[in-house]
C-alpha cells in the first residue's frame, strides 16, 4: 500500500483525507509538527511554502492542506485567516457579521500542497460554492461545516461520507490523485 505523510494539526482534515485516500489504496500518516503560515491573500502560496519547508525538514515527500471559507458579502473574509477567525470568533460571531447580509454566497477552498525533498512544491485546488446559513445546523463535520449550506443542507448535516464525495477537499484530492497516477 502506498503511504503518504500529511502534515496537519487539524483532526477533521486528517480524518477526511485519510478516508478519501484509503478508498484509493493510499495510507495517510499524520505528522503534527506544523509549519509557519505566511500572510498571503491566496491559499496556494501558503500551501506551497508549507509543503516545501516540511519536505526539506523531514527529508521525505509530504502533503499539507491549506483551506478556508470565502464569504462574498465580506469580500472573501475570513479566507486565509479562517483558522484564526474560527479559533477567536467561532461560528456564532461569523453569523452575527452576516446578520444583515442578503447575499449569503460563500465558497470553501482547499489547496493541497505536495513536495518531495529537493524538488519544487506542487499545489492542487478544490472549490465548492454554497451559502452561509442563518444558524448552525447539524453535528457532523468540523469547523465551519454547520454554517455552510450546500444544496439545501449544511455540511454539518451532510454526514462525513456524503461530504467527502462533493467537498472542496475531495475536489483538490481528485486532482492530486490524477497527478500521482
Ligand atoms: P493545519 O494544521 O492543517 O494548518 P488548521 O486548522 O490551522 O490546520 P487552516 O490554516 O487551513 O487549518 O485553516 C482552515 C480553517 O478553516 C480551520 O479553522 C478549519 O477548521 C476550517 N476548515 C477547513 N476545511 C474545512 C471544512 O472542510 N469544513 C469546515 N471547516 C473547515
Amino acid at each position: 500500500m502506498r503511504k503518504i505523510v500529511f502534515v496537519t494539526g487539524n483532526k477533521g482534515k486528517f480524518s477526511e483525507v485519510k478516508d478519501i485516500l484509503a478508498s484509493k489504496g493510499i495510507e495517510v500518516i499524520q505528522n503534527k509538527d506544523g509549519y509557519p503560515e505566511m500572510q498571503e491573500d491566496e491559499l496556494e502560496p501558503i500551501a506551497a511554502y508549507g509543503a516545501k519547508l516540511t519536505a526539506e525538514n523531514l527529508g521525505m515527500p509530504v502533503m499539507v492542506d491549506d483551506s478556508g471559507l470565502f464569504i462574498k458579502a465580506l469580500n472573501g473574509f475570513p479566507g486565509p485567516y479562517s483558522a484564526f477567525v474560527e479559533n477567536k470568533l467561532g461560528n456564532q460571531k461569523v453569523l452575527k457579521l452576516m446578520e444583515n447580509e442578503e447575499d449569503r454566497a460563500a465558497s470553501f477552498k482547499s489547496v493541497i500542497g505536495y513536495c518531495e525533498p529537493g524538488k519544487e512544491p506542487l499545489t492542487f485546488t478544490g472549490t465548492v460554492d454554497g451559502n452561509i446559513d442563518f444558524e448552525e445546523k447539524g453535528s457532523g463535520g468540523f469547523g465551519y461545516d454547520p454554517i455552510f449550506e450546500y444544496k439545501g443542507r449544511t455540511f454539518g448535516e451532510w454526514g462525513d461520507e456524503e461530504k467527502n464525495k462533493v467537498s472542496h477537499r475531495r475536489r483538490a484530492l481528485d486532482k492530486f490523485l490524477e497527478w500521482l497516477q
